[in-house]
Parts: structure tokens; sequence; C-alpha cells
């Protein structure tokens, strides 16, 4: 007991009970720590194709963990966490595009499309960045933002990604369908934090979420995680 109390102190403080926002970063942290030794050690069963898929999958979790513990340390000394979480995504996110990119390869993806896929990414999350750091009008930044993360559902769910998932069928294109799923919905959510933290145009929505940190610390568990999950089934299904 002593031993696991010392490991829980390597991680940092155990967040007060009423602390909602450092308890999910502290819950954060061990499911992405979790997840990435599950996605890891699941590597050498898989078929050599998807080896990579599931590594991409661990390393996303992996670089969440680290940024979960940064972000708590931060949060518990009073201090702003916005830019480890925008250093976080700036490396996930695009890590999350390589997936649609390895899963939909064998139907004749190209590194074209990854590299659409990560410029898009990239332009959602620095003007993103700009709006929430309080560098620029942040309801405007967060409208450009919004247009690069439509780009990226037009990209996979109407676009040419699409249609690679349609000619390749069965699992590859179920997997595809799915992450298109935490795309469109579990992405959302993240719009929905960065209104709910933002003064200006966006105040209505503080009616209806409590807390920009909390909201985001569960968008990043169930995308992050889920998205791996969805490789590793796909991976497991030849
Ligand atoms: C693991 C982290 C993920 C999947 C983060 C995704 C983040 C977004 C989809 C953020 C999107 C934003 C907008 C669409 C507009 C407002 C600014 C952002 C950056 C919160």
């Amino acid at each position: 007991m002593e031993n696991f109390l010392n490991l829980m102190y390597f991680f940092g403080d155990t967040p007060a009970g009423d602390d909602l926002v450092g308890i999910t970063f502290w819950i954060g942290t061990m499911a992405m720590m979790a997840a990435s030794a599950f996605f890891f050690l699941s590597m050498n069963s898989v078929d050599a194709k998807w080896r990579t898929s599931i590594l991409v999958s661990g390393l996303i979790t992996f670089i969440a963990a680290v940024h979960y513990m940064y972000m708590r340390d931060a949060h518990a000394a009073g201090d702003n966490t916005v830019v480890f979480r925008y250093v976080d995504w700036i490396l996930t996110v695009p890590l999350m595009c390589v997936e649609f990119y390895l899963i939909l390869k064998g139907a004749g993806a190209t590194t074209k499309h990854l590299k659409h896929l990560v410029v898009a990414s990239t332009i959602m999350l620095v003007t993103g960045y700009v709006g929430e750091a309080g560098l620029g009008n942040a309801a405007m930044w967060g409208l450009f933002s919004g247009l690069a993360y439509f780009y990226i559902v037009y990209m996979i769910k109407f676009g040419e990604l699409a249609k690679l998932a349609a000619s390749a069928g069965g699992a590859v294109q179920s997997a595809h369908n799915t992450l298109c799923l935490f795309v469109i919905i579990g992405w959302a959510i993240y719009p929905i934090g960065y209104m709910a933290g933002t003064d200006g145009w966006y105040d209505f929505i503080d009616a209806f979420v409590p807390n920009m940190e909390v909201i985001y610390n569960i968008g990043d568990s169930i995308n992050k995680i889920g998205f791996g999950l969805v490789v590793y089934n796909l991976a497991v299904s030849k």
C-alpha cells in the first residue's frame, strides 16, 4: 500500500475530492496509460500489416498521458493549461489523421491525402490556439478553426477517402465509418468546450456546460482511446 501511494506521488499529488477538473486529469492520465500499455502489448499479436496502426494508437494515448501529467500539475499549481493542451493536440490529432491514411493505404490512399488531413488539422488547431490563448478575437478564430474542421469532415466522409473506403468494403470500410463518427460526433465536443470557455458570442453555452477543462478531458478519453480501439478491432478482425 505504501509503495502504491509512493507511486501515486510520482504521478503527482492526488486532487482534492471536490476538484472535478483535477480528478478528470488524474483519471484521464490513468486511462491513457492503461490504453497505451494495451496497444503496445497487442502489437505483436496482430497481422503484420496492421502493426504500424496499432503502434500509432499507442503513441496517441501515450503522448496524451504525458501531457495529462503536465496539465494536472499546472492545474494543481493554479496555472494555465492551454499551452500543454494544444501541444498535446498538435501532436496527437495529426497522428489520428495518420490512422485514416494507414487504414486506407491498401485501398489506394496516398501521401497527398495524408498531407491534406495533416495541414487541415494543423490549421484547425493553430487558429483555435490563437482564439483560446486570447491572442485575437475568440469567436472569429473559432470560426476559422471550425472551417478547417469541416474540411476534414468533408474529406473523410464525402471526399476521396470516403470513396476509397467504399471500394475497400468489409472490415476496412466499417472501421473507416466508425472513425468518421468519432470525428463528426466525438470531435464536436471540442468546439462546445471552446465556446464554454470563451467570453463573447458564445456566452449562452455556459448555461448548459459547466467547465471547459472537464469537457476537453472527457472528449480526449473518448476520442483517443476509442480511435485506438476501432483500429485494434480492425486489426484482429482479419
Ligand atoms: C485528442 C484530441 C483531439 C481529437 C482534439 C481535437 C480538437 C478539435 C477537433 C478542436 C476543434 C476546435 C474547433 C473546431 C473550433 C474551436 C477551436 C477548437 C480548436 C477547440
